[in-house]
């Protein structure tokens, strides 16, 4: 049985699970100069740079030991998006959930946080456009269609799950949609292992505006 957390430790990312990400992403310069300084502010708006103001069209999201590259992005409701996920790890799966909240359950370590209680894409349509390396696919309450053969991976029954494209080491997938009318922060993460990968920082946060 599912518990409910309505909470995200996402505004509580410590200074050195920044530095890590900065370090894994491989923005050396931008690490180095957030270090001098040691100014968080400094740290946050070097996350950025490179990065439009509004994410569309084809939006990379790499996904490594353990992080999202980017870990924000700003989408605009109505804007059509194509997500490329691509897992660069050399040994792990990784997944890409999008919610709000936490459901939790009772593990033999004691209550652990699942999964998001809130499935951004519940309701939203979703086209698989093409993939390579991809463990299992779960589309719960999404729409989806696919242009390429899904079998055997894609899980098409309705579940009390995220939608969640979980993939092998150098997999990837891209997928198409419209924004849908979801404005306000959400929330990414990769729940594979339990509650580890989002712990140590695979992570982020998606604003999503009104168009
Ligand atoms: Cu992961």
């Amino acid at each position: 049985m599912n518990g409910e957390q309505e909470r995200n430790t996402l505004e509580e990312i410590p200074d050195w699970s920044r530095r890590k990400f900065l370090v894994g992403s491989g923005v050396a310069l931008a690490a180095g100069a957030a270090a001098l300084i040691g100014n968080s502010s400094i740290a946050k708006a070097v996350e950025r740079i490179g990065q439009p103001a509004v994410n569309t069209g084809l939006v990379h999201v790499y996904e490594g030991d353990y992080y999202f590259a980017p870990n924000h992005m700003t989408w605009r409701v109505g804007d059509l998006i194509t997500i490329k996920q691509e897992n660069q790890s050399d040994y792990r799966y990784h997944e890409m959930m999008i919610g709000r909240g936490f459901d939790t359950a009772p593990t033999l370590l004691g209550t652990q946080i699942q999964q998001f209680h809130t499935d951004f894409w519940n309701g939203v349509h979703v086209t698989i456009l093409n993939a390579d390396g991809v463990d299992n696919m779960t589309t719960n309450r999404a729409i989806v269609k696919a242009d390429i053969p899904t079998s055997p991976w894609l899980d098409t029954n309705p579940a009390d799950g995220n939608f969640s494209p979980t993939l092998l080491p150098h997999g990837w997938i891209e997928y198409q949609f419209r924004v849908p009318n979801k404005p306000g922060r959400w929330y990414y993460g990769c729940f594979v292992q339990g509650f580890i990968h989002y712990e140590e920082g695979m992570r982020g946060t998606i604003d999503i505006i009104e168009a």
